[in-house]
């Protein structure tokens, strides 16, 4: 962890996963908000210089968990209270034999969430670390006497030296929600570029989307996330948040692994995970 991160974090409030050669990946109990993954040395995820990392807000940045509810819902505020949570851990960082680094961190239902949301659960995210890979996985365990519908995100920042030479791939031919122009249209570009305040929900995803910036790639790999989110505040937006500068949205890109488009069911005593892997390419 630089010292920059250390300085604003509380050490009993991270666990650390760090698999050697400057490749290591920082997770912030509040929320489960993986703040920091370096790949040899690089980072690979935004975190603005404004995050409140005192538990007292969802972080600005990072890969923050929205559940139970993606979007504005009159449960409480938006994106669910999971990223707004202390989560703890179920099973500490520990090497596993092919070099990954593992850990998992746990959220069941309490006083407070059954008041906004009388549901039952167990939540367990897992993290997996490789010299070149990160995944993070969600699953979601039914631990009450009735079914309930959900919808659940990985709210994934990217850092990007410029977003002016970003571009997010695989995009191409499918629907998108353009929570700006408010309507429904089609992608057809192979290389979506953003200059301008997107938030766009992409449907009926392919397996695998990638985000491309001058130095380096991030493929976006999904298992059970149908949906991605392409999003960037821009200047005016950017200039509203107190936890994000007014500068930053020029060096980062949300790309989000999502099941956002519709309401997942979960029945008594079931189990569904939601994982994406994210992968590094440098750029030669
Ligand atoms: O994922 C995109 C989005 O839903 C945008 O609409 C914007 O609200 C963003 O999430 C950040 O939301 P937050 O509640 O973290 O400020």
């Amino acid at each position: 962890m630089d010292a920059e991160l250390a300085g604003r974090v509380q050490e009993g409030d991270i666990v650390i996963l760090d698999v050697g050669d400057g490749t290591s990946a920082v997770v912030h109990l509040h929320g489960a908000t993986a703040l920091s993954w370096k790949c040899s040395g690089q980072e690979i995820l935004f975190l603005s210089k404004k995050a409140v990392l005192d538990s007292s807000k969802a972080i600005r940045g990072g890969i923050p968990l929205v559940f139970p509810q993606f979007g504005p819902w009159s449960c409480g505020p938006q994106h669910g209270f999971a990223r707004n949570k202390r989560w703890s851990v179920e099973s500490q960082p520990q090497k596993t034999g092919d070099g990954t680094v593992t850990c998992s961190l746990a959220l069941s239902d309490d006083e407070d969430t059954r008041k906004a949301w009388d549901y039952r659960f167990k939540l367990v995210y897992t993290l997996e670390l490789s010299k070149s890979s990160l995944t993070t996985r969600l699953t979601v365990d039914n631990t009450g006497d009735e079914s309930f519908t959900f919808t659940t995100l990985m709210h994934s920042y990217f850092l990007t030296p410029d977003i002016g030479t970003t571009t997010v791939h695989g995009l191409k031919g499918l629907t998108y929600v353009d929570k700006v122009q408010n309507g429904q249209f089609q992608e057809d570009r192979e290389a979506v570029s953003i200059p301008e305040n997107y938030d766009r929900v992409y449907q009926k995803c392919p397996s695998s989307v990638f985000m491309e910036c001058s130095t380096h790639s991030v493929s976006v790999n999904l298992s059970n996330f149908p949906d991605v989110v392409v999003w960037n505040p821009w200047s005016e937006k950017a200039k509203a948040m107190s936890d994000f500068g007014d500068e930053e949205y020029k060096t980062m890109v949300c790309v989000e692994a999502g099941s956002v488009s519709s309401p997942v069911q979960i029945d008594v005593g079931q189990k569904l995970s939601f994982q994406q892997t994210l992968q590094v390419q440098a750029k030669l």
